[in-house]
């Protein structure tokens, strides 16, 4: 089975444009607790670095477009988000890093938990040892 897995929104639009709807346990699979957008990312730069052990986030990149790794231990894939209709979902225990942020790309995320330093693993060596165990 595919680490990355997509959600795909449906655009409401009518002659005015376009709009889309994001409804925890609905559209998102879990209860939104917190949202927070990345945005302002400097040329070059890449963020993440690390898992958590218990959160569950939908990403979704509504301008522009960055690259997504995620790695579960045992396999790496990679998407590009750019649409702001389509969505990945991001489990507990996956080491994420994002990369080639366009100028413009404003990544917002949907979150299970509140913010919690505690729950960030950011040592590579460690989470594999957590996710090996
Ligand atoms: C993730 C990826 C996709 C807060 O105070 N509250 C928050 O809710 C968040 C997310 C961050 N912060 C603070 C912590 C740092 O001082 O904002 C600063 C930047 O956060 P961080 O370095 O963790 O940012 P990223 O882009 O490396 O990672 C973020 C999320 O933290 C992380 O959970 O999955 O985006």
């Amino acid at each position: 089975m595919s680490l990355i897995k997509t959600l795909y929104f449906k655009p409401l639009g009518d002659d005015r444009g376009s709009l889309v709807a994001l409804e925890g346990n609905k559209t998102v699979p879990f209860d939104i607790k917190r949202v927070y957008y990345i945005f302002g990312t400097k040329e070059g730069v890449s963020r993440g670095y690390h898992a958590h052990r218990n959160l569950k986030q939908v990403a979704v990149c509504v301008i522009g477009s960055c690259r997504f790794v995620l790695d579960n231990g045992k396999e790496r894939e990679e998407v590009v988000l750019n649409s702001s209709t389509k969505g990945i979902m991001i489990e507990d225990l996956t080491w994420r890093e994002m990369h080639d942020f366009t100028p413009d790309c404003v990544l917002m995320v949907l979150a299970s938990e509140y913010y919690d330093d505690s729950d960030y693993i950011r040592d590579y060596q460690e989470f594999l040892k957590v996710v090996n165990d």
